[in-house]
């Protein structure tokens, strides 16, 4: 044991209330410089500014301030709320420190993981700029084809520089966006027929999943070496360790996102009630699938309905995670612990207008007859660190040329070893044909862009090439594994 490290074992769980990130505010368009013409390609955008700087962060309530990166000076990140058919323009200002030095780099890239927006404006990751520059994106907001499947997703901005995403991602840098649209509204009391009403507002709640290790000083500790990426011992959500929230007997909406670096999290509640799984990473299912837990790795999204009508007021239920993760490469095992994340706490009663509905949304289903390629993606370990097809990240060569407006079956493999990857796409969500030859669970047959691959296993994808020419990012989402060059990129044609 390193007796420099903070160990995890004095801290009190559930003293930190959960906190509840605000939605970034629109930037007014006259307060900024001179748009060009080409962010007005969709239409007026709405403006917002983010700033990359340093602040303070409390874990715990017991522990002292840790200096970290962020987004605004929040960590995680303030919310970004969209609307589809409207644009937003984002003004980036790099505001680290030029003189720092330590793991991770000031230099810095945007991603916005999971939107669908020009390579362009989507985080290449040698795409950096330095402190005290700045730049923008264009996030256009609509829908590929008018297919409106592909709405609306809780998706997430995080740093993704080359060789360095995991100790900047760990620094701080990554927030959620939120994705509206007229049947996903953000209004459970919309009385618009086509609109779901959802729970929204104060329970509509995000829950950012993470683990962190601190140093004895409440500075943060990163093993850069660590080719596995890092497990922590501090288990956090919204950035606290084991919070509670305070809930009313009714349905609440939660956005869970793994921001981790490489832990995995096998969540459900501490007496096994079940719930309704409503969306993945590219959006809602076409219909609520009930479960007692809910698997999440790096980068994944879910999003859930948890009805706390069916307890008593006073009733605590903890979120249980049982993953028991003692390095990066994969869980050591799944339903011997009961590690608490954070504690439900039923302390009132409040009207509830929001609605579960039998029917979500029609996902359209892959069309296999645009298939115009079949393409292997081998996930592998050599020469002492990680490859796709035989390769190390080269940013110059591309690991195949695609065709814009067609689609592709990728054949997606991990081969053996025990590692897991979760496989990650920029720029367009992909469907999962099929998994080790069988049909995806449920859960799995929305639109996704992160799917883990476990020791030995293979999934079929369907991908469409819509609108965006250019660079797409391909690669595994555990940050360690990604730094350490498990990653490439496709180039789509025009
Ligand atoms: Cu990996």
């Amino acid at each position: 044991m390193n007796t420099k490290l903070l160990q995890a074992g004095g801290l009190r769980p559930f003293v930190d209330a959960l906190p509840i990130p605000g939605r970034l505010v629109e930037t007014p368009m006259s307060t900024i410089p001179a748009l060009a013409p080409r962010y007005f390609e969709y239409g007026i955008p709405k403006c917002y500014t983010i700033r990359e700087q340093e602040a303070y962060h409390q874990f715990h309530r017991d522990l002292p301030p840790t200096l970290m990166w962020t987004y605004n000076g929040t960590f995680p990140g303030p919310i970004i709320a969209h609307r589809l058919g409207t644009a937003a323009a984002f003004r980036r200002i790099n505001d680290l420190n030029p003189n720092y030095r330590g793991f991770g780099i000031v230099e810095t890239v945007l991603h916005n993981h999971g939107g669908w927006q020009s390579p362009n404006d989507d985080g290449w990751p040698m795409d950096f700029i330095h402190p005290g520059e700045e730049r923008y994106y264009l996030i256009p907001n609509q829908v590929p084809d008018n297919d409106r499947s592909h709405w609306a997703s809780t998706v997430w901005y995080h740093d993704h520089v080359a060789d360095h995403t995991a100790g900047n991602v760990y620094h701080g840098l990554a927030g959620m966006v939120n994705q509206f649209d007229d049947v996903d509204s953000d209004n459970e009391n919309d009385t618009n027929p086509v609109a779901l009403r959802l729970p929204s507002g104060a329970y509509d709640v995000p829950l950012v999943l993470g683990d962190y290790i601190l140093n004895r000083d409440g500075s943060l500790y990163f093993d850069q070496m660590n080719d596995a990426g890092q497990v922590g011992n501090l288990f956090c959500v919204n950035g606290k360790v084991q919070p509670y929230l305070n809930v009313a007997r009714r349905k609440y909406r939660f956005r869970f996102l793994c921001a981790s670096q490489a832990r995995h999290f096998h969540v459900k509640l501490s007496n096994g009630a079940p719930f309704h799984v409503i969306a993945s990473d590219g959006g809602l299912l076409e219909a609520p699938v009930e479960v007692t837990n809910l698997y999440i790795v790096p980068g994944e999204r879910y999003e859930i309905i948890v009805d706390f009508s069916k307890f008593p007021l006073g009733t605590q239920l903890a979120l249980i995670n049982d993953v028991d993760q003692k390095d990066g490469n994969k869980p050591a095992s799944i339903g011997r612990v009961a590690i608490p994340m954070m504690l439900f706490v039923i302390n009132r009663d409040a009207p509830d207008p929001s609605r579960l509905p039998a029917k979500l949304q029609s996902i359209t289903p892959p069309d296999l007859s645009k298939v115009v390629a079949t393409r292997t993606i081998k996930f592998h370990r050599s020469k002492g660190a990680w490859m796709i097809n035989d390769r190390f990240w080269n940013p110059d060569v591309p690991l195949f040329r695609c065709r814009l407006g067609t689609a592709e079956r990728w054949i997606i493999t991990n081969g053996s070893g025990g590692w897991e990857h979760p496989f990650h796409v920029h720029v367009e969500n992909y469907q999962v044909l099929s998994r080790d030859g069988q049909r995806p669970p449920m859960i799995e047959r929305g639109r996704k862009d992160i799917l883990n691959l476990g020791s030995g296993a293979s999934a079929e994808l369907y991908i469409q090439f819509h609108r965006f020419a250019g660079r797409y990012t391909v690669h595994c989402h555990n940050v360690g594994h990604e730094d350490l060059a498990m990653m490439g990129w496709v180039d789509v044609q025009p």
